[in-house]
């Protein structure tokens, strides 16, 4: 039956000149790095649910994303929050992550939960708590060298929530004073990716309230920082995949948090609002995985592809496998995009024909081409039915 659906679908691809070849190789190499705190109980700020079955200890959390990655071959990373995932050794955590196949992903400092960092972190007005919230994003760093970590994900909640409250100039000089310190203690291997959002918990202004802003920091501190895409920061009708091209063409594009809004930052499970968004992001990715300059190429190369969803309703797991399912959709979807085609529409200057190469691609059926590359990786070909009918969704049922 698979064999058959996967037949047609390479008749097809191969009719409208598509290697498959290279298509499967892109798919299998794809890595979705899980977020830790996807695993463990979270909420609105209205209530967090407590089903007594999500992960109750960062090895949990590892356990729990080794079970993804085990059921879906792509996500090989986990990243951690801290102090969320505050351990007594960092090294054990490592250890334990490795044991299970997996590795320790990118670092997340917490600077939204001390009372202190009320009217700010590095942005605070009082020096006391700046050098506090800087010593924290430094511990950070010494722990992703620990861990082994590459990437450390910076997000600030940094902001006012009236006009007058603080000095937007002085605040903007107290960031960038902090993330220099950050950024003269990594190795030469160590990226920060910062990442902006735009707005909450501050309404009236955010220090790092977009993209813009973080591309104009990582120039500022230098190569080994770039520009962290949330999905769910964004202002409702922004174009999205323009800042991801803008972004790559300036090599500044370090990586993703992939959810889906609806409204603002919902954090729900990726693609289940706007799929065509993704296929969109992906586009412009493999359009720039042909760029005729090497450092675009690179940084291709190099993007983090991280799921940032905290879910309130959904069981914890399940809920994961789903979005690195429909980022995977995507991602294959958006491998059918003929280039050629577009180019030679855009040289004709065909804006339907264009418009029609790109989206006949996210109408084709991926699921043979991901059954098959299942099968060939000796994957469960129904990663979310494996996990349901398996013995792990069990012992997750006896946890609480
Ligand atoms: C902020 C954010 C950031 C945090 C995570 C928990 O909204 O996207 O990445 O670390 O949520
Ligand atoms: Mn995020
Ligand atoms: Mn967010």
């Amino acid at each position: 039956m698979t064999d058959k659906a996967y037949a047609l679908f390479e008749e097809r691809q191969r009719a409208r000149g598509i290697d498959l070849n290279v298509v499967r190789e892109k798919l299998k190499s794809l890595a979705i790095e899980t977020p830790s705190w996807g695993f463990g109980d979270s909420g609105t700020r209205f209530k967090v649910f407590r089903n007594g079955k999500a992960a109750r200890t960062p090895y949990e959390k590892l356990e729990d994303a080794a079970e993804v990655h085990r059921l879906t071959g792509c996500c090989p990373s986990v990243a951690i929050h801290i102090p969320w995932d505050k351990t007594d050794s960092y090294g054990k955590l490592r250890s334990h992550a490795e044991s299970l196949g997996v590795k320790i992903g990118a670092v997340n400092p917490n600077l939204f939960q001390e009372e202190e960092y009320m009217l700010g972190s590095v942005t605070n007005a009082n020096a006391a708590i700046r050098r506090k919230a800087t010593d924290h994003l430094l511990e950070c760093v010494a722990i992703a060298k620990e861990t082994g970590s590459k990437d450390l994900s910076l997000w600030f909640p940094d902001g006012t929530n009236y006009p007058g409250q603080g000095d937007i100039r002085a605040r903007k000089v107290w960031m960038l004073e902090a993330l220099k310190e950050v950024y003269a203690a990594l190795t030469p291997d160590m990226r920060v990716l910062i990442e902006y959002k735009f707005f909450e918990p501050a309404f009236y202004h955010t220090d790092l309230v977009d993209w813009g802003m973080a591309f104009q920091l990582a120039n500022k501190l230098g190569p080994q920082a770039q520009v962290l895409v949330d999905t769910g920061h964004h202002a409702p009708c922004t174009n999205v995949e323009h800042i991801v091209a803008y972004l790559l063409d300036e090599c500044r594009l370090g990586g993703f948090h992939f959810n889906s809004r609806k409204y603002a930052d919902d954090d729900l499970i990726v693609g289940a609002i706007n799929p065509y968004e993704l296929f969109l992001i992906f586009y412009q990715i493999l359009d720039a995985s042909a760029d005729a300059d090497p450092a675009v190429r690179g940084t291709v190369d190099a993007i983090a592809y991280m799921i940032d969803q905290s879910h309130n309703i959904e069981p914890k797991i399940e809920a994961a496998i789903r979005s690195v399912l429909n980022v995977q959709t995507q991602y294959a979807k958006a491998l059918l995009i003929d280039r050629e085609e577009v180019r030679a529409a855009q040289s004709e200057q065909d804006v339907l024909g264009a418009e029609d190469a790109v989206r006949k691609a996210f109408e084709f059926d991926v699921s043979p081409l991901l059954e098959s590359i299942r099968e060939e990786m000796g994957l469960p070909l129904d990663p979310m039915r494996a996990y349901k009918e398996g013995s792990y969704a069990e012992r997750v049922g006896r946890r609480g």
